[in-house]
């Protein structure tokens, strides 16, 4: 992409260059998300909202993906900026290394941003990814038995130690990375 183009996506090489830097994206495919992105930002703001977000062609469907943008939105504004919104995708791509996606997969349970998941936790993001379909009593002892199964210290709570031990490389593979890359 040359100088011309990067100026009129509002994206400077320089912050192309840091953005690619700071995530799995090269530089052409961070200009290109910012192409996408900049149409959303209607406002000008610099932030674009989740529902805007999730309505790219790209992601339509994806149940996970809500929760990505959340975990990333850490100030609980509802809202993205470009670079918290690259960011969220490149955690999860393949490009990842396991021990990044892993750090970013516990940060999407942790609804409360406490450093542990709760049963309660994990209810409500299983809520989401079944979208409901799973009888609540299935649900809820899915749910203990993950918990059994990675609570070592048995206090009920999982910490990120004790959740790392236990997912292994392949479940990371199959259920937690999504590769989203921008097309034309
Ligand atoms: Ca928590
Ligand atoms: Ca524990």
């Amino acid at each position: 992409m040359g100088n011309a183009e990067s100026a009129e996506t509002g994206l400077d090489r320089e912050e192309g260059k840091r953005l690619s830097e700071l995530t799995h994206f090269t530089q052409e495919e961070i200009h290109r998300w910012f192409v996408r992105f900049d149409l959303l930002d209607k406002d000008r703001t610099g932030s674009v909202g989740a529902p805007y977000l999730l309505a790219i062609p790209d992601f339509k469907g994806n149940k996970f993906l809500p929760l990505i943008f959340r975990a990333m939105d850490e100030e609980n504004v509802g809202k993205l900026t470009f670079e918290r919104f690259v960011r969220a995708l490149s955690a999860v791509s393949s490009r990842a290394p396991v021990e990044e996606r892993k750090r970013f997969v516990f940060k999407v349970y942790d609804l409360d941003r406490d450093g542990q998941l709760s049963a309660t936790e994990l209810m409500s993001v299983f809520h989401i990814l079944t979208s409901n379909s799973i009888h609540e009593g299935t649900l809820k002892s899915m749910c203990e038995n993950t918990i059994a199964s990675l609570d070592s210290d048995g206090d009920g709570l999982i910490t990120y130690d004790e959740f790392k031990v236990l997912i292994g490389e392949a479940d990371m593979d199959d259920k937690f990375t999504r590769d989203y890359l921008p097309t034309n």
